[in-house]
């Protein structure tokens, strides 16, 4: 049976996390944006209310949320600002690994506080000279003993300035390729880790960024999760997990932009008529209006696919791919329906085109999606 309808409990969850979004994110999105800071009230008080680390079963303390109920929540936060979701997502980008791999004694080890108290996590795979190319990652994992060593630089990792926990990506010997690469967990304050100062970034700038040293710092060997060599798999399971939520954001990022734009269509008058009456500015708006409906199809398709057990690599990545760059193009097309106000700061669509333009870049750039698609299609021939 098809149904495109939400069922009454994924409505009332997406009704209370918009109401959230437009109570505290909406009002305070501006600030933070500007001085570049982690609203740490705001978080907390999301975490209050459940909206936070929506992966972590309920067997330890977790809301029991689907996929597709963590979608509706990353879509509700975006649609007020993407870059402080980035940072709630994170968050569960950072568990996922634990969820997907780790042992019942990790999980609760480590899921279990989050549940507990407002905690922050880190996911750290890439590094200075591996973006795209994850595979190609130089921190190493030497055994010593009774324990590993851990040694190497990681990049552009959100949270990382304030993250309890770290999920750390790294290879027992570069020469064994994907098999050597092996994911393990460090608390804060483990001995040896250097935390960069914040990247200063065109947008997202509510959410913290950093460059991450690791310098001998000691990995008992029971902090290794899923197995060692396991680590690259349950980093490709992860994304398919995340992806669909990062696919959200950017589907209430562009609906935000869409709708501002539609209303300011509707206000603006220009040559005795309101923009929206001028056949130019319908075109943009139709327009506008397909790539959001379809791009949040294909995110619920993305997530729906977890839920039942199924894979969902593919479409995972037509989500990413398809809403992170429609939701570039529909800022930038509201910016142009607002004209010069819409280039301005004081009007909300110049911040939903600074930070659209991340979504194409991060958890797999569109060009990774496309390959990650092209590979899937081919491997299904
Ligand atoms: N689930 C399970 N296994 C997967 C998988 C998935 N989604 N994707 C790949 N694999 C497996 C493959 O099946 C292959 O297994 P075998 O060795 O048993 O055949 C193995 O992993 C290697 O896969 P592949 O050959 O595709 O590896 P590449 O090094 O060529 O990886 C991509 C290419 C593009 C997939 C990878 O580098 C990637 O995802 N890059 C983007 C990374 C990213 O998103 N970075 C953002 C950081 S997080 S903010």
């Amino acid at each position: 049976m098809l149904n495109f309808e939400l069922s009454q409990e994924q409505l009332e969850i997406y009704n209370e996390a918009l109401k959230f979004s437009k109570n505290e994110i909406a009002p305070k999105a501006s600030e933070f944006d500007e001085k570049a800071e982690m609203p740490f009230e705001i978080f907390k008080k999301a975490w209050e209310l459940g909206f936070y680390n929506t992966c972590i079963p309920t067997e330890f303390g977790g809301s029991g949320l689907t996929t597709l109920d963590s979608v509706l929540i990353s879509e509700a936060f975006a649609y007020s600002c993407m870059g402080m979701n980035t940072s709630i997502m994170a968050n569960d980008l950072a568990l996922l690994p634990i969820v997907i791999g780790g042992s019942e004694e990790q999980k609760k080890k480590y899921l279990t506080p989050f549940t507990e108290e407002f905690k922050v996590a880190s996911f750290c795979l890439t590094e200075p000279e591996s973006g795209s190319d994850a595979a190609s990652i130089k921190t190493t994992l030497k055994e010593k003993d009774d324990h590993f060593l851990l040694n190497g630089n990681k990049m552009w990792i959100t949270n990382a300035g304030y993250a309890d926990l770290y999920v750390v990506y790294a290879t027992v010997d570069p020469q064994l390729g994907h098999s050597g690469i092996t994911a393990c967990v460090l608390e804060k304050g483990a001995e040896g880790i250097e935390v960069g100062l914040p990247e200063k970034k065109m947008g997202h700038c509510s959410s913290d960024t950093r460059a991450l040293t690791f310098n001998n710092v000691k990995v008992p060997k029971e902090n290794i999760i899923g197995g060692v060599g396991q680590g690259w798999k349950l980093a490709m399971k992860t994304l398919d997990h995340s992806r669909p939520l990062v696919a959200s954001s950017a589907v209430g990022g562009a609906q935000a932009a869409f709708d501002h734009a539609l209303k300011y269509a509707n206000e603006r008058k220009q040559f005795g008529k309101p923009l929206a009456k001028h056949q130019a500015i319908q075109f943009m708006l139709a327009d506008m209006g397909i790539k959001v409906e379809n791009a949040r199809n294909l995110v619920h398709k993305a997530a729906w696919l977890l839920d039942q057990g199924k894979r969902n690599t593919k479409i995972a990545s037509f989500a990413k791919a398809y809403s992170a760059d429609i939701c570039m193009e529909v800022a930038t097309d509201a910016v142009q329906i607002y004209g010069g106000y819409g280039y301005s700061k004081e009007y909300p669509v110049e911040k939903i085109m600074r930070d659209a333009k991340l979504i194409q870049i991060y958890e797999g750039t569109s060009q990774i999606q496309k390959l990650v698609i092209a590979r899937e299609l081919n491997s299904s021939i």
